[in-house]
């Protein structure tokens, strides 16, 4: 681990100890009590950043597999520090230690009841010897997964069920998401696209054979939701972290509904970085238009569902985001685990053309194991380090992710380390 987590303990610290004649000064940040975000009061996080100038900080994403298959199972499963899998899970978000998570397929439970319960129960729990890894913030919102249309929208001849919601799900929320950080979330300026209709992205892959014409013009883009969420890193910087889960491009027909939404999520973001010509379209939950304020740093985050070479997302769908002028995609995150997983399963991963180091799901074929899951920074930010999450099997940590069925999940958490370029 390259990141310095001495002087992130050190600095804590400090933190700690400024951050009463902070407040008393007036210039701490609003302590986070919206109900969509936890923890404590956001203290002066920059107060002794004159001390420790480099700032790495690390961001992750994992598809956890934490939804449940009815609404309340997974709170019922968190209220309790013994449910198994979520042990692993955690387990294996200690061992990465992350400083920014994104949690995808994390059922959504009003007022934040769920993340809070896996934060407090699990995360804060040192898991086979593992430390305890602290998040005082965290962010979620509703998700579009099995949130009824009211239209028959797999076109069936029957309206109703999973299919037939804004995203696929069997209650609404299920396959949700969560932002958890060490740092303070600017909740106030967190931007959700929940409802964005498809239509209202010019030139979108919308199949409007497929579709009726009322269709058309209730479909949300968002198979879950996109948030905007601000990382308050130090009084002076922020970062983006961008985080969504778009829908995969199977379980759909020959006019490959999903393999087209999937393409258009992940276009989103292409969109809302790229610059003021192409994000012109774009309006979030409360009606703010327009994308990313050019500059700014981000770090885009999530399970796409898209490899560049392999599996059978649309055309170039997540070339989008590897090879836009502002994404640092240079070093993809790699790992030994995936390697031999490859060459035990054969099969299809013997004829894929992306290189098995690269892959961050177990998938049995088709598509077989491939690349889903990706971290990627804006180029302003310097890549230090990187990994996929995936021991090879004479590691003593390799039953953490397992063969199938697996104790955890079918995905792999993956890292990136940045460090900050005005901190140096
Ligand atoms: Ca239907
Ligand atoms: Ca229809
Ligand atoms: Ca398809
Ligand atoms: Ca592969």
């Amino acid at each position: 681990m390259t990141i310095d987590m001495t002087g992130f303990r050190i600095r804590k610290l400090s933190v700690l100890a400024l951050a009463a004649a902070t407040l008393a000064a007036g210039a701490a940040l609003a302590p986070a009590s919206a109900s969509t975000t936890g923890g404590q009061p956001a203290a002066a996080e920059s107060a002794n950043r004159w001390g420790k100038p480099d700032v790495d900080v690390r961001f992750a994403t994992f598809n956890a597999s934490l939804n449940r298959g009815a609404e309340g199972e997974l709170l019922a499963d968190l209220s309790t520090p013994d449910n198994e899998q979520a042990q692993v899970i955690a387990e294996i978000i200690q061992r990465n230690d992350p400083d920014v998570l994104l949690v995808n397929e994390f059922d959504y439970v009003e007022g934040g009841a769920a993340a809070e319960l896996f934060r407090d129960n699990y995360l804060a729990v040192g898991q086979n010897g593992a430390e305890p890894v602290d998040y005082p913030y965290y962010f979620v919102a509703p998700s579009n997964t099995g949130i009824p249309s009211d239209h028959d929208l797999n076109n069936d001849g029957v309206v109703g069920g999973p299919d037939d919601a804004f995203g696929f799900g069997l209650f609404p929320g299920q396959y949700g998401m969560v932002v958890y950080s060490k740092y303070p979330i600017d909740t106030a300026k967190v931007r959700t696209f929940q409802n964005f209709r498809w239509t209202d992205m010019p030139h979108n892959l919308l199949p409007t054979e497929f579709y009726s014409p009322e269709e058309r013009e209730i479909l949300r883009l968002s198979s879950k939701s996109h948030w905007d969420v601000p990382i308050r890193i130090d009084r002076k910087k922020t970062v983006h972290f961008l985080v969504s889960h778009p829908t995969p491009p199977t379980f759909d027909g020959p006019e490959d509904r999903n393999g087209r939404r999937n393409h258009d999520e992940i276009r989103f973001w292409a969109d809302y970085v790229d610059s003021k010509r192409t994000s012109y379209y774009i309006y979030d939950d409360d009606g703010r238009r327009g994308g990313l304020v050019p500059g700014s740093d981000f770090v885009i985050a999530g399970d796409q569902n898209a490899d560049p070479l392999d599996g059978d997302s649309y055309e170039g769908a997540i070339n989008q985001l590897l090879e836009h002028r502002a994404v640092n995609a240079k070093t993809p995150p790699a790992s030994e685990g995936a390697v031999e997983a490859s060459a035990l399963q054969g099969g299809i991963n013997l004829e894929h053309l992306g290189d098995p180091r690269f892959d961050t799901a177990d998938f049995a074929e088709p598509p077989g194991n491939i690349r889903v899951d990706y971290v990627l920074p804006s180029k302003s930010l310097r890549i230090l380090d990187s990994a996929v999450f995936w021991p090879v099997s004479s590691d003593p940590l390799s039953w953490l992710t397992g063969t199938y069925p697996f104790p955890s999940s079918d995905h792999r958490l993956v890292w990136v380390d940045v460090r900050l370029p005005h901190m140096r």
